[in-house]
């Protein structure tokens, strides 16, 4: 079933292996090292009787490491079985019990691989009544649990039983105790499976037939892709098979493990860069494309190095990209895919940015021109005045949107001829302005005469209150608001350029259609 995958895609149409740049899938059972502990479990040293668990006084079998037909030594794990023959490791029999009979398989392949399909290990003369899967994703330094085996969970290892099924897609990557592969069924039920398939069904299906879902879950689900990989796998074999019943300490015999196959389909991880796995120098290497290098291509080839290394992407499906898919320019980490209009986006943008690749400021905030694009003071702050602001948000170049008579950026000062009024409907008053020789104000600017006839320039309109003596021509709040810098001069250029003319020495009152 290692191509089952494979052949999905033809027949359902796209499946796991066309997608994205990755290798396709292999039976990594050729390229594992094998090392059993503790030193002398492997039967036949000495030579050793054994009796099986379904007929306990059949004892005729013998385990004898130095004859080629009688030995049981660990490659016997994983060679081919061409002639039908089920060939098998063999431990010695718990001949020391009370003494729990512990056995570790430790299975090592020197590179980071992805498990694409169930992994299977075959028991002969019955499965352990419990065991621990673990893995490794440094070569062996450290170790982590995988999925817990027993007949009962809550004994062995404290845990409830738990089967994938029973997981939802956001805990998929729970490791879980299973009794589906430890309970005594004959010895005729061989297999121990660590079930891939089954977590990719949860987004793909049962027939994963639906592999986008998995591939943007894949891309987008944090630790996924994570839990699929690994360097290293060990079998921790706690208890053997019992036979459904207690010890019995009167025929120890046929209390041992036997391993006749394990199966690991995977692929090469090689971060979405790499189509193609080599072996190099006995150790697998992928084939490094898009200026990466590295056993995982997990680094950028020397000289081209201007862009952060970053792992491949699935999508867009089918083919996905090189590395460019999730930009964030460095205001998030994180993306999410929604699935209505096919996009990736960028999620928890900081830095009061936006966007599907936080590429906008916040409303509120104004991108600051003069600062790249991923500096984390991009985005600054409007600030507009809320007493003279018709909105709390600014335009692209930080302006932010003045009521009748308001001006400067953040509108917090008065155009000429209008005075700072807190708590008004307009920040500015234009109303209280009056001539002080009792003529018409005209344009907030200057004085006509009580005749109507004359400008007076040298007469400024000013505030009506006795308590305001501020200039007219230039009033801000009355406290807490700063002044803008020059704010007179642009809102002149902006809202009222014809006013100037009005300021012209000689120029009639009568002259002027706006009284
Ligand atoms: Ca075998």
């Amino acid at each position: 079933n290692l191509h089952l995958l494979s052949s999905l895609s033809s027949e359902e149409g796209v499946g796991w292996q066309p997608y994205a740049c990755q290798p396709p899938s292999a039976n990594m059972k050729e390229f594992m090292q094998i090392r059993v502990d503790p030193p002398g479990i492997t039967c036949g040293n000495p030579p050793e009787r054994f009796c099986t668990l379904e007929n306990p006084y059949l004892c005729s079998d013998e385990c004898d490491a130095s004859s080629p037909d009688l030995s049981h030594p660990p490659q016997l794990m994983g060679d081919r079985e061409r002639s039908g023959l089920i060939t098998y490791w063999q431990t010695v029999t718990w001949s020391r019990y009370p003494e729990p009979l512990l056995a570790n398989i430790t299975l090592s392949w020197n590179k980071s691989l992805e498990v694409v399909d169930d992994v299977v290990i075959t028991f002969e003369y019955g499965r352990p009544t419990s065991m621990v899967l673990e893995k490794s994703v440094d070569k062996g330094a450290t170790w982590q649990p995988y999925q817990y085996y027993a007949d009962d969970c809550l004994e062995a290892f404290g845990m409830s039983p738990k089967q994938v099924s029973d997981l939802a897609p956001a805990n998929l990557t729970r490791v879980i105790c299973t009794e589906n592969y430890s309970r005594w069924v004959g010895a005729k039920k061989k297999d121990v499976v660590f079930e891939v398939r089954a977590r990719f069904g949860v987004f793909a299906g049962p027939k994963l037939i639906n592999m986008d879902a998995l591939y943007t879950r894949m891309e987008t689900m944090k630790g996924l892709r994570d839990f699929f990989t690994f360097t290293n796998l060990r079998l921790r074999l706690l208890r053997p098979a019992l036979g459904g019943t207690y010890v019995q300490r009167d025929n120890l015999l046929k209390y041992f493990y036997a391993v006749s196959n394990i199966e690991v389909p995977a692929r090469c991880k090689c971060n979405l860069h790499a189509s193609r796995c080599v072996l190099r120098d006995a150790t697998l290497q992928c084939d490094c494309e898009h200026n990466t290098t590295g056993q995982d291509c997990q680094l950028c080839r020397g000289g081209f190095r201007s862009r952060s290394w970053r792992a491949g992407s699935y999508l867009p499906l089918p083919k996905g990209t090189a590395n460019t898919y999730c930009e964030c320019n460095g205001h998030s980490n994180r993306c999410s895919y929604i699935e209505l209009i096919n996009v990736v986006t960028c999620v928890s943008c900081k830095h009061n940015t936006r966007g599907h690749n936080c590429q906008y400021c916040r409303l509120g905030y104004y991108r600051n021109a003069s600062l790249p694009l991923d500096d984390e003071n991009i985005c600054a702050e409007c600030e507009c005045n809320p007493e003279g602001s018709t909105h709390p948000h600014c335009s692209d170049d930080g302006l932010c949107r003045c009521k009748l008579g308001v001006t400067g950026r953040r509108c917090d000062s008065c155009l000429p001829g209008y005075t700072w009024r807190e708590g008004g409907e307009n920040a500015c008053d234009s109303e209280r302005l009056v001539c002080q020789n009792g003529g018409t104000c005209v344009d907030f600017q200057g004085c006509c005469g009580t005749n109507g006839k004359q400008v007076l320039d040298q007469t400024k309109c000013s505030p009506n209150s006795p308590h305001d003596d501020r200039n007219a021509g230039h009033s801000g709040p009355p406290s807490g608001a700063r002044p803008a810098d020059g704010a007179l001069r642009r809102t002149r250029r902006v809202q009222i350029p014809v006013m100037n003319f009005l300021l012209k020495p000689g120029v009639h009152c009568a002259t002027f259609s706006l009284f």
